[in-house]
């Protein structure tokens, strides 16, 4: 899939109050700033109309704004974060082009954040995790069909260690994708090219593949040489130590389409 867009929102002053479990210290503004540069510096190298939404102070959490929509073929998703702290983000999502106009705006009793939900060309897998529950995923379920697309529900639950279902896999084109060993020989995945980071480098499994090259975050030498093995040639690694500290990753980052 070619992306053209990219949705990214700047990294609020109020970063280091957010959610987090990571336990990694408290993150550098400074530092989670400049990496934050980096990254859309690269999605525009990659030929991506990146579009900057301001920071939101009041929502420390609001840079990782994939998780407040799913964009699907010519339309979008509204998501309604499964963390309390996080449902107001996706109001001011609301006036963004293309988020604008949303067939569908998910809603209670049903929460889903955009991190659970991985396209694989037009099969889309749904996480259920903490914070998708099974009524979310359902009417996202519900938006998809309705555009000939298909999806799959993944429960994450025995899997505690990711947050969300992309927090543990990424979607490398050409049916091959990226996974945690957790999800290995999953049944959802057996058709895809399954490449497994190893253990000591599991954070490298959120990865993104934009226009032919992968972003993957820096510091998982294994994994990259892995994936030059596999004869993938064109690899850019981003520092991505601050937003690991809040429990992000590279996805969560942005909206693509
Ligand atoms: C949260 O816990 O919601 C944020 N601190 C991290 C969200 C990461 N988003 C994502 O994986 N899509």
């Amino acid at each position: 899939m070619r992306y053209r867009n990219a949705i990214v929102r700047q990294v609020p002053d109020s970063f280091a109050d957010g959610l987090t479990q990571a336990n990694l210290g408290k993150p550098d503004l400074h530092l989670a700033r400049l990496q934050w540069e980096s990254y859309v510096f690269i999605l525009r190298k990659l030929g991506l109309n990146v579009h900057v939404l301001p920071p939101l102070e009041q929502f420390p959490d609001s840079v990782f704004v994939e998780d407040t929509a799913v964009i699907a073929r010519d339309s979008a998703a509204l998501a309604n974060p499964g963390a309390p702290s996080r449902r107001g983000e996706v109001d001011s999502m609301r006036d963004v082009p293309r988020l604008g106009f949303p067939i569908c705006v998910l809603g209670d009793p049903g929460t889903l954040d955009g991190g659970d939900v991985l396209r694989l060309g037009r099969m889309f897998l749904i996480g259920l995790s903490d914070r998708t529950n099974g009524f979310g995923a359902a009417q996202l379920g519900v938006f998809l069909r309705d555009q000939n697309l298909y999806y799959r529900m993944i429960d994450l639950k025995q899997f505690p260690n990711l947050l969300h279902l992309k927090t543990g896999i990424s979607y490398l084109e050409k049916k091959r994708v990226l996974i945690q060993s957790c999800l290995e020989a999953h049944p959802a995945l057996e058709k895809y090219e399954q490449i497994i980071v190893p253990d000591d480098e599991a954070y490298a499994a959120n990865a993104l593949m934009i226009n032919g090259t992968v972003l993957l975050a820096a510091g998982h030498p294994k994994t990259a040489s892995m994936l030059r093995d596999r004869g993938f040639k064109k690899i850019v690694e981003l520092e991505m130590s601050e937003f690991q500290k809040m429990d992000g990753g590279l996805s969560c980052l942005s909206l693509r389409y």
